[in-house]
């Protein structure tokens, strides 16, 4: 063991996936927000931007800290069936690291809330925190690693207590002391300052800002609500675009992505948020993902005029049935409407869909098909199978229809298939979409690959490869995957 205890908190972005695109770690800078307002040093060692895990691990030792904090974004990349996952890469990290120092170590971030539980074992860790990270990971420091406080007073907090793990229930609250309008989601510029933002920039990723938290709707397989709760908690669009002006002046960020769960509801705040960019007059590109119920002209005129570059709907289905089934809250008619708007508008615009959830059939899955034909979309993002999360209703049906059993912990992925189309389920897939250029399968490697990236990258760098989907497609040579 080498170093001495310093004071400074070390915090780590186990996240390496250069898929779409890389992200800039929003959530460890929110943290980072936190710790420094707080009075803390902080630094931050980002395994995104390291040769390898050994390096990185003696970077972190070399810092001294006195505690540090790793960062779990993704726990797999939910897709089928090129399923892969991040856990062992950070496990390897998280071991190189022990072997250098006895700090005490913790861990949060989304893909830890998800499956925090299993998550402490599998990476032989003794301390997490599920949940928002601003407010507790602050009493974590405090109260617990540079304290002798106990963790069972800790919202979120996941700890060892003999042999078992328990789990604190998190709660949701603002920060004490924070301007109401700094909250939830700011990233303070010196937090940002921590990240090598130039890199992140130059290897194609989008400056990520959220302009609110939480979603109320209750799709049946997503666990969005879970991690930011089901109340929206409103960040002012001054603040919002405080931060994206700063970005642009600072380090010459040009394309933005809000990562709300969804942007447009509540639908006054979205418009709110455009109209402040459009007042300050402010010559940036962004992209979102918009909820199909909630989209009218004004919004689309807002968006537009500020920027927008086009837009992406998550409906996962185009049958009514099977919008029922995934409790989207949606009807094909709202599609209808916001595909004829976005059109009239000149904004370009995707369907998300997702095949073989609970219900569906081929005779479903045509339904999608025609419909999205019928609505022409710039481009279709389709994926093959539901990733069975902790939490979700989802879960509960797989558990009913005997896909897993009731003590499955779900850390490595599951993929629900819908019995009606489990035979031949990916070529019958890939059978309808050979005829539609514009359709993109990640799991069957359609039309995504990292070249078509680097290709979009280097003809167009404005923004998300879906909207050059057809464009690129007949000039790469291997477009279809999957054959
Ligand atoms: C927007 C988004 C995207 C955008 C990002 C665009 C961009 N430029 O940033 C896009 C579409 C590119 C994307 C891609 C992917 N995503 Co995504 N994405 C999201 C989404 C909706 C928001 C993420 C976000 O920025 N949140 C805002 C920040 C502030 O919140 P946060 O990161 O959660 O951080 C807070 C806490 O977690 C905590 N915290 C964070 N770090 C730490 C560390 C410590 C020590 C502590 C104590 C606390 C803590 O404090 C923070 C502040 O409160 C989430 C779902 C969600 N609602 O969270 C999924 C989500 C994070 N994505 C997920 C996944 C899997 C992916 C992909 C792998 C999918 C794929 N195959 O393409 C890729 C990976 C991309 C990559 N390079 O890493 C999963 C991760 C969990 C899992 N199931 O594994 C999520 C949760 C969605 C899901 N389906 O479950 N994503
Ligand atoms: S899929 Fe979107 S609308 Fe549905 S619960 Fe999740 S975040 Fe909310």
């Amino acid at each position: 063991m080498s170093g001495d205890p310093g004071s400074g908190i070390v915090l780590v972005s186990l996240n390496r996936e250069r898929l779409p695109s890389p992200v800039i770690p929003v959530g460890l800078a929110c943290l980072a927000t936190a710790l420094l307002r707080a009075g803390h040093r902080v630094d931050v060692v980002d395994l995104a931007m390291e040769e390898n895990h050994l390096a990185a691990a003696q970077k972190v030792a070399g810092l001294s800290p006195a505690a540090v904090g790793l960062s779990l974004r993704n726990l797999d990349n939910v897709s089928w069936p090129d399923s892969h996952g991040y856990l062992p890469a950070a496990k390897e990290f998280i071991g190189a690291l022990k072997g250098l120092i006895d700090t005490r170590l913790f861990i949060g971030g989304p893909g830890f809330t998800v499956c925090p539980g299993p998550a402490l074992e599998y990476l032989s860790l003794g301390l997490g925190l599920a949940g928002e990270g601003e407010i507790s990971a602050l009493r974590l420091v405090d109260e617990v690693l540079l304290g002798t406080g106990s963790p069972a007073a800790i919202p979120g907090a996941v700890y060892r207590d003999g042999g078992d793990i328990v789990c604190v229930p998190p709660e949701i609250t603002a920060p004490a002391g924070w301007p109401d309008d700094d909250w939830p989601g700011l990233v303070s510029p010196e937090a940002r300052n921590l990240l090598d933002i130039e890199a992140y920039l130059e290897a194609g990723a989008s400056f990520n800002i959220q302009t609110k938290r939480g979603c109320p709707l209750h799709c049946t397989y997503c666990v969005y609500p879970l991690l930011e709760g089901r109340r929206f908690r409103l960040r002012s669009p001054v603040s919002v675009v405080d931060e994206l002006e700063l970005a642009r002046d600072r380090w010459g960020a040009g394309r933005f992505t809000f990562v709300d769960n969804i942007f447009n509801l509540p639908l006054e705040h979205a418009k709110a948020v455009c109209r402040e960019m459009v007042k300050r007059k402010l010559d940036v590109q962004w992209e979102t993902y918009l909820h199909p119920i909630a989209v009218d002209e004004e919004l689309l005129g807002l968006m537009l005029e500020s920027g927008a570059l086009g837009l992406e709907f998550t409906p996962d289905s185009g049958s009514s049935a099977m919008l029922a089934s995934y409790g989207k809250d949606i009807e094909v008619e709202h599609l209808e409407q916001a595909a004829k708007l976005c059109r009239r508008m000149g904004l370009p615009f995707a369907f998300n869909f997702i095949f073989g959830g609970p219900g569906e059939t081929w005779e479903t899955v045509d339904e999608t098909f025609a419909l999205a034909d019928r609505l022409d979309p710039t481009a279709v993002l389709a994926a093959l199978a539901m990733r069975v999360l902790p939490g979700t209703d989802l879960q509960q049906r797989a558990v009913t229809e005997g896909v897993i059993g009731p003590d499955d912990d779900l850390l490595e992925p599951v993929h629900y298939i819908s019995p009606a189309v489990r035979e031949g389920f990916e070529e019958g897939i890939l059978e309808r979409v050979r005829t539609r250029p514009h359709w993109i399968v990640p799991g069957l490697g359609v039309n995504y690959s990292p070249e078509l990236f680097e290709l979009a990258r280097r003809f167009n760098r404005d923004g998300a490869h879906w909207r050059h989907v057809k464009r690129l497609r007949s000039s790469h040579r291997r477009p279809m995957g999957g054959d």
